[in-house]
């Protein structure tokens, strides 16, 4: 125990001794501001580099797209060096101290940090903590029989321990890699494989292991990054008789691995990629009983699934009845608000929930899969079924925004308009409920389901790859076209980001707080900071006008600052605002001023 303290220790201290001037500068200006992540004005953008630009300088040849864009916080997903052959995106790393050589080197990495430095944003990379390729050196050790590379992973000479644990786990991806043990001939064992066989989950109860991770995070802080995204996070710990995700140990090795972190590179925040019920999601960001240092930011995959839930239902009382209960996140702590990711959509809406707004939750996630996959009669999206689970009649569905919201150029210019009107109605909410909004690449342009991966056998099997289309710079260029989709969407995405940058409201000191109100297509919230302007966002799922009582809001807007509102304004009169169908308004009071002579 005391050589492991020291060792983690020593590498630490070895890393902070060896960072550079500029990252120490940047320590100093975020010792400064530790709470830089949480103010209004971080825009986030989300891409693949090859997909986005071909190669990481590539991207930084690209950097006054995102800069015209108002971007703050670009996310690059995986770009360490994977396997070869099929690599879940990037998920399965074999070497976390070199990049991809089709994307890059190291140093060219360093440079685009340093770029995008520069020009004002920060840099986040994913860190897969879970687990390693099989091509990973000491998974290549393992098969040659090395028992201490053997001891890196979870390794069962037969199916005893593997048949137990399998009564309580879950499937990830039930159709392409069922079961959670893959069976490797070369070491005649079963080894522990939540995701795809080629995707070794790494055993934290070994030493050695935790050791080896905090030396590769400590060397990709030092190359210039800013948000370590750690990829898979609740299933760090394994635990006979549970589902081992969120073991207490899952926590710990977090928490252990930030404070190195904190101690060696204080500019670098984690990021929590857990996608877990709100209750366990809040632990990650160091709510527990008493809280603690763990991630600084995470997704809100809440927000995301309730948004795609009130657009099919076109009903605002789940969301406002599943965000009002959930726990509110520590103060130090953060949001990633998206609408779209590179992964499925995997309808987290519980039986609780559903029931408390008189819905049953089996039928209603059944509903959002028929809808999205546009089974549902009359349904607007064009997604498809991911991972179909008969068994336990689970599916998620996969889709780019712009075709889960119906867009379809060469439809009739009504159905265009509708469609533009969901997925900025979805954008306008994620912009404002509650920490740093994150564009998928591509939704700003309307970017619909590409199939060209079907053609490639290393991603055929896998339908989340028609949501990861290459950008077509060529109509990227229409956003400059006034009237086109691309300029409509780029255009709403600049306002967004340009109100919100200014509203003080909109600061994570001021957590959302979501309203009642007598119109059920609506959904309301606000936030404010004492002495502060007061900020008021309302949205409405419907295609039709809906309209609720002005006595229910925490102010008249009749008497406030329209801050933003979608393309038709809303109406105010005889105590109701009304909104048009799919439009939202943003509005700002602050006590004690009249509309319009506000600061
Ligand atoms: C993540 O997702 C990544 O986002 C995926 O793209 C990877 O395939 C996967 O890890 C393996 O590296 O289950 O359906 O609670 O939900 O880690 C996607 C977290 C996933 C998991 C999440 C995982």
């Amino acid at each position: 125990m005391a050589a492991l303290r020291a060792t983690l220790l020593g590498a630490a201290l070895r890393s902070r001794a060896e960072r550079s001037p500029e990252l120490r500068e940047r320590d100093a200006g975020r010792l400064a501001d530790p709470t830089w992540f949480q103010h209004p004005g971080q825009i986030g953008y989300v891409c693949y580099a090859d997909r986005f630009a071909g190669t990481l300088t590539g991207v930084a040849d690209h950097l006054d797209y995102l800069v015209e864009l108002g971007v703050t916080y670009l996310h690059l997903m995986p770009l360490l060096a994977p396997r070869p052959g099929p690599n879940d995106g990037g998920y399965a790393v074999a070497d976390y101290g070199a990049v991809d050589p089709r994307l890059g080197t190291i140093d060219d990495l360093a440079n685009l940090a340093g770029a995008l430095h520069r020009s004002g944003m920060s840099l986040c990379i994913d860190v897969v903590v879970n687990h390693t390729a099989r091509e990973h050196p000491w998974a290549q050790r393992a098969l040659a029989g090395d028992p201490a590379a053997r001891a890196f992973y979870h390794v069962f000479d037969d199916r005893a321990l593997p048949d137990r644990y399998e009564q309580t786990l879950r499937e990830v991806f039930p159709a392409f890699a069922p079961g959670n043990f893959t069976f490797v001939p070369e070491m005649g064992a079963w080894v522990w494989t939540t995701f795809n066989d080629y995707q070794w989950d790494l055993n934290y109860g070994n030493p050695a292991v935790l050791v080896a991770m905090a030396e590769a995070i400590l060397n990709l802080c030092n190359i210039g990054v800013d948000v370590l995204r750690l990829d898979a996070v609740p299933f760090l710990w394994k635990r006979l008789d549970t589902d081992c995700e969120n073991q207490p140990e899952a926590h710990w090795i977090v928490e252990l691995l930030r404070s190195l972190v904190a101690m060696a590179a204080p500019a670098v925040a984690f990021k929590a990629e857990a996608i877990v019920p709100p209750e366990q999601l809040v632990q990650y960001l160091g709510g527990h009983e008493v809280p603690r240092h763990e991630c600084d930011i995470a997704y809100h995959n809440q927000l995301m699934v309730m948004l795609w839930s009130s657009l099919a239902s076109r009903d605002g009382r789940l969301i406002t009845h599943a965000l009002s209960r959930m726990r509110h996140r520590p103060p130090a702590t953060t949001w990633m608000t998206y609408v779209r990711c590179h992964d499925d959509i995997g309808w987290a809406v519980s039986d609780e929930d559903a029931a408390a707004v008189g819905w049953d939750g089996w039928s209603h996630r059944n509903f959002l899969t028929e809808f999205y996959a546009g089974e549902f009669p009359g349904s607007f999206a064009h997604g498809a079924r991911f991972q179909d689970n008969p068994a336990i009649g689970d599916s998620r569905i996969s889709g780019t925004a712009a075709s889960l919201c119906g867009l379809d150029p060469a439809g009739d210019p009504a159905g265009v308009e509708t469609a533009i009107r969901r997925l900025v109605l979805l954008y306008a909410v994620a912009f404002c409920y509650d920490g740093i909004p994150l564009v998928y690449m591509g939704d700003e342009l309307g970017l619909r389901n590409d199939l060209h991966y079907l053609d490639d056998p290393d991603r055929a099997a896998d339908n989340r790859w028609m949501h990861r289309p290459a950008m077509p710079w060529e109509v990227a260029e229409r956003r400059h076209r006034p009237g086109t989709i691309e300029a409509r969407l780029f255009g709403w995405m600049q306002r967004l980001g340009t109100v919100q940058r200014r509203l003080a409201a909109l600061d994570a000191a001021a957590p959302p707080e979501p309203l009642a109100v007598d119109d059920p297509h609506l959904f309301a919230f606000t936030r404010s900071r004492p002495g502060e302007e007061r900020f008021l966002a309302v949205a409405n799922f419907s295609e039709e006008a809906a309209s609720c009582s002005t006595a229910a809001l925490p102010f008249d807007p009749g008497e406030a600052t329209l801050l933003l509102g979608g393309d038709e304004s809303p109406a105010v009169g005889g105590g109701r605002l009304t909104l048009p169908g799919l439009g939202f308004a943003w509005y700002g009071f602050t006590p004690g001023s009249a509309a319009g002579t506000g600061p």
